[in-house]
């Protein structure tokens, strides 16, 4: 036989015999049969090519070293897959208890949106929206807040810094979700029934019940004949669907410039009342700035402080835990 055909040989039984390795072990006695450095077939064959003739050398040299690498090659690629799992099966004991995850939800306060939205739209209400940021006009100016007032003081409200040239004057983050009253109004003819959750802001002392960035719900009813007693029924029946049948509530007169007359709206809280919100009927005012005839319709409006209602759901006693990201006081819930 000669050199060559003694190399094809040793390939083929070579490979023959990495196939049929099951183990590790196994592959490693292949490796010493097939390539061992002391005895390995593949010295014999190295003792043969030493005596080949100059010619033919380098042939049989070249055929050596693709033989070798042939055969280590295979041995590699065979390590690998006896070596990595083939399944799920040789990972897992599937009868060990399973790694449990913590499921998370949403936070209390946007569930309180959420179901204070339902609640509005069982009663007839649409959803409208309105932007954080805005315009001195709709923020003060058609809400009939005059140049003087107190509302637009600076130390009262987060004004954005940047040039508002020619834009019709100051920005500023809303302090109230009303101005969301009179963006749809300005862009719908009444009737109009809709209700509008978001963020608001103000630089407020913190303490347990004010934050400086809370969120309020909006409601806007105009139609021709609306009353102060519908006002009431349906702050009413929005408190009780939220917060049980023996919620007491009550209102107390008040001022909005954009509402008259204007009450304020409390819930029991422990012995005592808490502000949950403000409401009043629409001004003459308000209505003609958006083009409406006071004399063909009239409405009303109110603007809820949405984590108030939620501490009074879920018993939460200061506004601050709300925003602290305690995930200890957040699962609860
Ligand atoms: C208003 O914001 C009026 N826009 C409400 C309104 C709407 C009146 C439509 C008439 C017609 P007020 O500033 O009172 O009103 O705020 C309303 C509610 O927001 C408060 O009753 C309170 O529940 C909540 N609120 C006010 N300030 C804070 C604060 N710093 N942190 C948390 N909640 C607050």
């Amino acid at each position: 036989m000669s050199l060559l055909e003694a190399l094809d040989e040793y390939q083929a039984e070579a490979l023959r015999a990495i196939e049929e390795c099951q183990t590790s072990q196994e592959i490693e006695d292949v490796r010493i049969r097939f390539l061992g450095k002391k005895k390995g077939k593949l010295k014999d064959l190295q003792s043969l090519l030493g005596k080949a003739s100059p010619e033919e050398r380098p042939q049989f040299g070249q055929r050596f070293n693709t033989a070798k690498e042939a055969v280590e090659t295979a041995l590699e690629s065979r390590k690998t897959a006896i070596e990595k799992p083939s399944g799920p099966r040789d990972q897992f004991d599937v009868t060990l208890p399973g790694t449990a995850f913590e499921l998370g939800k949403p936070h209390p306060v946007s569930r309180t949106i959420s179901e204070l939205k339902d609640i509005a739209g069982r009663l007839g209400f649409s959803i409208a929206d309105g932007p954080e940021v805005e315009d001195d006009y709709h923020n003060f100016v058609a809400l009939n807040i005059p140049e003087d007032h107190p509302a637009r003081d600076p130390l009262d409200n987060f004004y954005l810094s940047v040039a508002q040239a020619g834009q019709g004057g100051a920005w500023l983050l809303r302090s109230q979700t009303s101005t969301v009253q009179i963006r749809v109004m300005e862009n719908t003819p009444p009737p109009i029934r809709i209700v509008s959750t978001g963020r608001v802001y103000r630089p407020d002392t913190i303490d347990a019940t004010h934050s400086c960035m809370f969120h309020q719900m909006e409601g806007l009813f105009i139609a021709s004949n609306v009353t102060m007693s519908n006002l009431k029924t349906v702050l009413k029946m929005l408190a009780v669907s939220y917060l049980g049948d023996d919620i007491a509530i009550r209102f107390r007169p008040s001022f909005f410039p954009f509402t008259e007359p204007s009450v304020e709206v409390d819930i029991q809280w422990g012995n005592n009342w808490m502000e949950v919100g403000g409401a009043g009927m629409v001004d003459p005012n308000v209505l003609r700035a958006v083009g409406y005839d006071p004399e063909q319709v009239s409405g009303f409006a109110f603007g809820l402080g949405i984590e108030r209602l939620c501490m009074k759901r879920y018993g939460i006693s200061d506004i601050r835990l709300l925003t602290g990201n305690d995930l200890r006081f957040l699962s609860q819930f």
